[in-house]
């Protein structure tokens, strides 16, 4: 399937209930998503379990509520520190333990601490990764797709895209170059991929790259 142009779609802020009843039936017809997905709200409770503040928020299945969603929850820029949202296809948890993800990794994007322009990158950044997932804009990499997180954190934000199989090169790397290319992240600037099974083991604040594009 070709890839949707979900940033055209965007409803108009100034539509009414009233005018929308006033359209045309054609013109009221959702537009579904390839696949629907699932955003995840984390926050750190310490009386509860890492998994236990994982909280499902909405699965969404068209443009249409994509952007309601969107429009109606808080910015990532606008979170406290040690939140989380993560969007993934529904029936996938944001978890390493997931059937899913067990075998896979993540495409990581620290932010800088001391960016002067972080809210906007954060904000930019993330929005253009959720389009870039239900637009499917991997093409056929796409299916490996699990999801992505963003991390709100004091040493730096961070971004990732969860793919479910780390030996998947060819589709890790295709994933990873068009991540690095929709972002306009400086070509000499490397990012690099992890297997969820290094950054569970991982000793300080770092595992190993798999890869790097
Ligand atoms: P984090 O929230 O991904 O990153 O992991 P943070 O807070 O920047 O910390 P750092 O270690 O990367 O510097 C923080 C902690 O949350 C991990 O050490 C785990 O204890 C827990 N955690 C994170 N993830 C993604 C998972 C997961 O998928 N499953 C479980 N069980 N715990 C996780």
């Amino acid at each position: 399937m070709a890839a949707l142009d979900v940033q055209k779609m965007e409803m108009p802020e100034e539509m009414t209930e009233e005018k929308l009843a006033s359209l045309p039936p054609e013109l009221l017809i959702k537009h579904p998503l390839q696949n629907s997905w699932t955003l995840w709200y984390y926050e750190n409770d310490k009386s509860r379990s890492w998994e236990q503040n994982q909280v499902e928020i909405i699965t969404v299945t068209s443009v249409e509520d994509f952007w309601s969603t969107y429009n109606y929850i808080e910015t990532a820029s606008n979170l406290k520190h040690g939140t989380d949202y993560s969007l993934f296809k529904q029936g996938i948890k944001p978890m390493w333990e997931d059937q899913r993800n067990r075998s896979g990794g993540r495409w990581l994007i620290s932010l800088d601490r001391g960016d002067k322009q972080r809210r906007e990158r954060l904000d930019v950044y993330w929005l253009d990764v959720m389009l870039l997932m239900i637009g499917e804009g991997f093409g056929d990499a796409g299916e490996t797709v699990c999801g992505a997180v963003v991390n709100i954190r004091n040493k730096g934000d961070k971004i990732a895209i969860w793919t479910g199989d780390a030996k998947k090169a060819e589709e890790v790397i295709r994933i990873g170059q068009r991540l690095k290319e929709v972002l306009n992240i400086n070509p000499k600037i490397t990012i690099g991929y992890q297997a969820h099974s290094d950054t569970m083991v991982k000793s300080g604040s770092i595992a190993k790259n798999r890869y790097t594009v």
